[in-house]
């Protein structure tokens, strides 16, 4: 049976990604990469320096940069990203993430966070939502990033869980990889396309209920 929960941040409780994409394009038009929505796709759930690696490579200049000059590039994102997200408020939650996650605090599900964000506990902050989520994973902590199990794996195991007893729930194709990587159920949350290797699929964050959990896995 399923007894906890294991989130993505990004995309399925927020949409920071809009905030992620400004501010890597920005400092994509610094370094001369052309930005288009395929690359910002590409970025969803990737880690802060394999992001700008994947900017850089998609005009062949990864080797253009040292690697100190690559760090100011990545800490000048940061800085236009914190901007960002430091104007956001609980009016950010996507919908329905917040009756869903009270929901499942009162059917005694256990739940905890596996996003790459090295900010999350910012962005939870300014949600207001971080008392649903007492267990993180420490993105700063782990070997390999999305789409790598490691992430959802540990995820499972800080609420004391198999892997088998949870859901993880992601809005990136990398990050539904990792969670059937680790073996948990994964729900994938948007264009069933992208995200074909979902054992389940919601179009929407509204979707996420338990009733239409408990329909989808009947
Ligand atoms: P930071 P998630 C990911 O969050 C984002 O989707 C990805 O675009 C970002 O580069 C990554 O976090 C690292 O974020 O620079 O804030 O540490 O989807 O795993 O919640
Ligand atoms: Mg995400």
């Amino acid at each position: 049976a399923i007894k906890g929960f294991v989130f993505d941040l990004d995309g399925v409780i927020t949409d920071t990604s809009v905030f992620h994409s400004q501010a890597w394009h920005q400092v994509a038009d610094k370094v001369g990469v052309k930005w288009d929505d395929t690359l910002a796709d590409a970025l969803k759930g990737i880690s802060r320096m394999d992001s700008l690696n994947l900017i850089l490579a998609k005009d062949h200049k990864e080797n253009d940069f040292t690697e100190e000059e690559k760090v100011a590039l990545a800490t000048e994102k940061n800085d236009n990203y914190l901007k960002l997200v430091n104007q956001m408020t609980p009016a950010n939650i996507l919908p329905g993430i917040q009756a869903f996650l009270e929901d499942l605090k009162a059917q005694g599900y256990l739940l905890s966070l596996a996003s790459a964000s090295k900010n999350s506990p910012l962005v939870l902050k300014k949600l207001g939502l971080s008392d649903y989520f007492t267990k993180s994973v420490d993105p700063a902590s782990l070997k390999h990033g999305k789409p790598d199990p490691e992430i959802f794996r540990r995820g499972a195991e800080i609420l004391n869980l198999d892997p088998a007893a949870c859901i993880g729930v992601e809005d990136a194709a990398a990050g539904v990889q990792s969670i059937n990587g680790a073996g948990e159920t994964s729900i994938g949350i948007g264009d069933p396309q992208v995200l074909a290797a979902a054992d389940i699929n919601f179009t929407d964050t509204a979707q996420l209920t338990l009733a239409n959990i408990k329909a989808a896995l009947d």
